[in-house]
């Protein structure tokens, strides 16, 4: 399975986009709120690529091997157009509206679940005509795998954008085996309290057999809150209800270990490195921060730290440089613009002050670079600064982390990712301490190098122990075992 899941990364074909016969029911669903292609535009000319990560490449080889089908939005309302299979699954597109778009997605699902799920850090709105575009938008995904899952097969639900999908799936269809796998985090009783529509979200959940987390403390947030507001008794791993028996527990995601490590030791991409190293000016030391841009991510914090770390004189200009990637993400909701204003605020006063004419202290990116562009600047950081206020995972640590190959490097990583659960090796921070934050962060520059060989040799045996196609596999094996 491992072998051919290596494999998938390649165009979606026009032998693909063709092939639309009527098709055999399938015996496992992948449910996302998207396809694993997305619509891009290149010159001028539109056309499907691949979605990039480890998580298209691991679900898709899974799905190769058993007759599989993916289901999911394609990202634009031309949706007719969408690609019928790629890398010899089958894809199922499904529609939504503009307004749907506005309220499911951009509103229910991004202002309400999204802040609520990382701990408040933004108020979550709640508004009951996105509740029922919500709503509206889980049935329509829910009839769509109906239709497609052979008698008996399985289905598996992603995420917080399709929570309701599970119960609603039963209804129809219960005969098959349902997961649901959630990216982000659950959280706690005092927060998810706050839902209107809890007992609704609780209840669509609790319609799977198997219901997966990223860490344990996720995973135990979701089982007592499920006992104190629906029917549900049992444990923290196994609840009763409605005469089903559900398995709850963690399934730490990870990332393509042996595709990143190839990259990493890529003559081109290592000259590549070098390369840039030589564009920062040579400087003894590289800070490195990749973030979506995303308010969760804790972006501006870490960027005051630094400041304040020039300021003190523990960061001195031209020995030190720092180079931020923002990937552009959620552009039209009014959080993310302020977030992206503030920030490129926060940068310009830093160069500003400790800057020098074609020397800045912080290099700014606001793109989606190459994933190869990434590796060459994983392999460029001394010091990887990963301090997000709240993340389900964080897979940026891991990618780092298997990277440097060589033992050196250092993380600094927020204890409120999910990665840090595994990774004990990096020198951890709370992102709202901001004391602490520069404190790690000299604790991580001045780290000698069998201090940081250490550290790094933990955290890679870790991450190398499972990586993304052992977590799916896991996954699938668990809901392979529950009752039916
Ligand atoms: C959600 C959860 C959970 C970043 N910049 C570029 C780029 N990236 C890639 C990274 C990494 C991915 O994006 C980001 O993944 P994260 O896990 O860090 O964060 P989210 O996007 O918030 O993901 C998270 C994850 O789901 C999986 O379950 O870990 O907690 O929030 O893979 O490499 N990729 C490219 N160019 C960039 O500029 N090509």
């Amino acid at each position: 399975m491992v072998e051919q899941a290596r494999n998938t990364r390649d165009s979606a074909t026009a032998k693909d986009r063709s092939s639309s016969r009527s098709s055999p029911k399938a015996d496992l669903v992948v449910v996302a709120n998207r396809l694993p292609v997305r619509h891009a535009t290149t010159n001028g000319t539109g056309e499907w690529q691949p979605s990039p990560g480890g998580l298209v490449s691991a679900l898709t080889s899974v799905l190769q091997n058993r007759n599989g089908l993916w289901i999911g939005w394609p990202g634009t309302s031309e949706y007719q157009t969408s690609p019928k299979s790629y890398e010899g699954i089958r894809l199922k597109a499904v529609d939504i509206s503009p307004e749907e778009y506005e309220n499911f997605y951009l509103g229910f699902s991004n202002a309400t679940l999204w802040p609520l799920y990382h701990d408040a850090i933004r108020a979550p709105t709640f508004h009951r005509h996105w509740w029922t575009a919500y709503t509206q938008v889980n049935m329509r995904f829910a009839v769509s795998v109906a239709e497609e899952v052979a008698p008996g097969g399985s289905v598996w639900i992603h995420d917080y954008q399709l929570q309701l999908v599970p119960q609603m799936l039963r209804q129809l269809r219960p005969d098959v085996r349902i997961g649901f796998f959630l990216h982000i985090p659950f959280p706690p009783i005092e927060l998810f309290m706050q839902l209107p529509w809890r007992r609704e979200i609780l209840a669509g959940l609790l319609g799977a057999d198997l219901i997966g987390f990223q860490v344990t403390q996720a995973a135990s947030n979701f089982s007592r809150m499920a006992r104190r507001q629906s029917a549900a008794t049992g444990t923290d791993s196994l609840l009763d209800y409605n005469g089903r028996r559900i398995r709850v527990g963690a399934f730490p995601i990870s990332v393509d270990c042996e595709q990143i490590v190839t990259l990493a030791n890529d003559p081109f991409i290592r000259a590549r490195a070098k390369e840039i190293r030589k564009d920062l000016g040579d400087p003894e030391l590289v800070l490195l921060g990749v973030d979506r841009l995303d308010y969760t991510k804790g972006i501006q914090q870490r960027i005051k730290a630094v400041s304040e770390m020039f300021q003190d004189g523990s960061l001195t200009p031209g020995k030190h440089v720092m180079v931020q990637v923002a990937v552009p993400s959620r552009e039209t909701d009014a959080h993310y613009e302020r977030e992206r204003h503030q920030l490129e605020q926060a940068v310009s006063e830093m160069n500003g002050e400790y800057g020098q004419v074609g020397s800045p202290v912080v290099h700014y990116l606001h793109q989606n670079l190459p994933f190869a562009e990434l590796v060459a600047l994983y392999l460029v950081a001394d010091v990887m600064l990963v301090t997000p206020f709240r993340d389900g995972m964080n897979l940026v640590a891991k990618e780092y982390v298997m990277c440097r190959t060589d033992l050196t490097g250092r993380l600094v990583l927020s204890e409120f990712a999910g990665a840090a659960a595994e990774l004990r090796g990096a020198f951890m921070v709370n992102p709202h301490d901001l004391e602490g934050v520069k404190e790690a962060i000299r604790l991580a520059v001045n780290a000698g190098p069998k201090e940081a060989k250490d550290r790094m040799t933990r955290m890679r045996r870790k991450t190398y122990r499972r990586d993304v196609y052992d977590w799916a596999a896991s996954f699938l094996l668990a809901l392979q075992q529950t009752a039916m």
